[in-house]
């Protein structure tokens, strides 16, 4: 299992999460600030919707059963992200 922590504080950091390909993944996101709209993360990609409540982890699985280059973002399409699976 491959787990990643992202921090949300005004944008992603990091902003570009490294996966493996085949290897189960979690990602789980904290949002740490009021800044900006990040209160919901979301990826059509992936096919997920989460709400952020403030300094509450939340986690998501990705499947990485193909490789590429794969988005997410705010609830507005603001503030990206971007998760590479190779
Ligand atoms: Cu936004």
């Amino acid at each position: 299992m491959q787990k990643v922590n992202v921090t949300v504080a005004g944008g992603y950091q990091p902003a570009v999460v490294n996966l493996q390909q085949g290897v189960p993944a979690q990602i789980t996101f904290t949002r740490t600030s009021d800044a900006g709209c990040l209160d919901v993360v979301h990826s059509t990609d992936f096919g997920f919707e989460t709400d952020l409540p403030l300094n509450q982890p939340q986690t998501v699985t990705i499947d990485t059963t193909k490789a590429g280059e794969f988005g997410f973002s705010c609830g507005m399409d603001m503030f990206h992200g971007k998760v590479v699976i190779a």
